[in-house]
């Protein structure tokens, strides 16, 4: 005898399992002609957390994909223009969506036909009638999965941040968004000081750590609209939408003094370590910032380190 589970267990168990949370807010774009079943599902997955949109008419697809960025896609087969593995070949034919995870959402009972939707690009195949607890818990795996590659692939493995082009990326979007919304977007650059001499001392190791906790440290300050990424081995770049001038100061000076008064101990030695940053602010579209920010930083290291230029 298995005791049935309910929604909230499940959820709970696939939290503690999988590392899922509701703040995770995975991307679902449900693809389905049938208006009232495609709402349902919608408001079952909202209640799971995640964040749906829904497509009913099978030429928004594309659209939808490019503007909501969906990390999994659940698609009918029996659309009234097209089927749904057309679609699903359509995604897959842009390397963009690599990453997403799809998955027909069907009532079709034949296995063959099945079998072929899955060779032409969906990895799975869902049956409806699909039951919320099975629909909640397929669709987290997925995008835990789909989140998890997506991480392995954009993330540095020492620290968790954006790795270098990932960053640069970044950059180039935020500046287009201001310069649309006609709003400011800060680039901070961020170098560690006399870093060699603390591996030197100390030891790899022990850098590493400090690596990690400067990481820690602009993770904890940094808005959740920012981005953080490890520009290189030892340098950072934060990226501040909606940031003038003044407030990027302001806010890595904190960063800089919290960050000096940061106690490392090895062996009962106890060290501490320095930062500089170079800021630079876009306004409207203009130069390569984060060139005007390497610039800037390059000022704070020659005036004597341990502070912040912009
Ligand atoms: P400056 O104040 O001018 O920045 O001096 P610096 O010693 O920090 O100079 P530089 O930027 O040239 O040196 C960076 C050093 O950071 C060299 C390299 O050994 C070290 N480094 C780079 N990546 C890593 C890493 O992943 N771990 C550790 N422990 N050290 C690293
Ligand atoms: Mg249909
Ligand atoms: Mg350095
Ligand atoms: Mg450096």
């Amino acid at each position: 005898f298995v005791k049935p589970l309910d929604i909230a267990e499940v959820i709970d168990c696939l939290e503690s399992h999988l590392n899922l949370s509701q703040s995770a807010s995975y991307r679902v774009l449900i693809v389905d002609d049938d208006e009232l079943l495609a709402r349902h599902y919608k408001l079952v997955l909202e209640a799971a957390g995640m964040m749906v949109e829904v497509v009913n008419d099978p030429r928004q697809v594309l659209t939808a994909m490019d503007s909501f960025h969906p990390e999994v896609v659940l698609l009918d087969l029996n659309l009234p223009t097209c089927r749904g593995y057309e679609l699903a070949q359509l995604i897959r034919l842009n390397p963009a969506w690599l990453r997403v995870a799809i998955a027909y959402l069907s009532s079709e009972q034949d296995e063959q036909a099945q079998a072929f939707a899955i060779r032409h690009g969906g990895e799975d195949f869902l049956t409806k009638p699909i039951s919320d607890l099975r629909l909640v818990s397929a669709v987290s795996v997925r995008a835990a999965r789909a989140r998890q590659l997506s991480d392995a692939i954009d993330r540095d493995s020492l620290t968790g941040l954006l790795k270098h082009s990932r960053i640069k990326e970044q950059v180039n979007i935020e500046l287009q968004r201001a310069a649309r919304q006609n709003k400011p977007v800060s680039v901070a650059m961020i170098d560690l000081d006399h870093f060699k001499k603390v591996n030197d001392t100390y030891g790899h190791p022990v850098g590493d750590k400090v690596i990690r906790a400067l990481s820690q440290l602009l993770r904890q300050r940094l808005r959740k609209t920012d981005s953080i990424g490890r520009y290189g081995g030892e340098e950072f770049v934060a990226v501040l939408p909606e940031c003038d001038q003044d407030s990027a100061v302001t806010l890595l000076e904190g960063i800089r003094e919290s960050f000096a008064a940061l106690g490392f101990s090895v062996d009962n030695k106890s060290f501490n370590v320095t930062l500089s940053a170079g800021i630079a602010t876009a306004i409207s579209q203009s130069g390569d910032v984060l060139e005007a920010a390497d610039k800037a930083l390059y000022q704070a290291k020659s005036s004597g380190r341990n502070r912040v230029a912009a």
